[in-house]
């Protein structure tokens, strides 16, 4: 379990909250990895305050790990580079516009997203080096696995809007709204879009 689902399900302790359980497929019925799932409190609902996070996205092997992150507004993402050779990531995605010129290592600061929305970052050494970040206000989300499944760990007790999101999603997903109370929610939400292909490397790895 993440440390931050961990976080959320302790803070729910025993009474009112509960798990929320999806599995995102497309309109064909196959399973969607990569997939984010948002709970998102309805008018009435408190959205509970959590402690900003902290997340990573790596780069080994000339990829970035992972593909796909959801975060809270305000987190801050680490860009180790985990690699011998030097990467130079950015962003012109109008919430985050960031660069992080040619590096090895550690950055020393880290990217702060701040803005909800979707970030594409890309390398500008390595071309087919992608990876999205979706920064999303509410603190339950989760995302699914290469089964489509994914769970949302102790909700509170209230009235939700569930909806799925992918980074190459043709369009919005119709949201489901559920009512929690201490039983676990299932459900399917159906989202159109192209699973990741991962792209070939193209150029000479040794340039720089
Ligand atoms: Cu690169």
């Amino acid at each position: 379990m993440r440390p931050l689902l961990l976080v959320a399900v302790l803070l729910a302790g025993s009474a009112g909250a509960a798990n929320v359980e999806v599995l995102v497929q497309t309109p064909a019925g196959t399973p969607l990895a990569d997939a984010a799932v948002l709970v998102e409190p309805l008018a009435g609902t408190p959205a509970r305050a959590r402690p900003r996070g902290h997340a990573a996205i790596e780069q080994r092997g000339r990829e970035f790990i992972p593909w796909m992150t959801v975060v809270q507004t305000g987190t801050s993402v680490d860009f180790p580079n985990n690699d011998t050779i030097r990467h130079h990531v950015y962003s012109f995605s109008e919430p985050k516009r960031f660069e992080i010129k040619l590096y090895a290592g550690k950055p020393g600061q880290p990217v702060v997203f701040d803005k909800p929305g979707q970030v594409d970052i890309g390398c500008n050494i390595h071309d087919w080096m992608e990876a999205h970040v979706l920064v999303v206000d509410t603190p339950y989300f989760a995302r699914t696995g290469a089964d489509g499944r994914a769970t949302v760990a102790g909700v509170p007790a209230g009235r939700y809007r569930v909806r799925p999101w992918h980074p190459l999603q043709k369009g919005a997903g119709a949201p489901q709204d559920i009512e929690i109370d201490d039983a676990p929610a299932r459900m399917t939400l159906v989202l159109d879009a192209r699973p990741r292909q991962t792209k070939p490397h193209t150029e000479d790895p040794d340039r720089y």
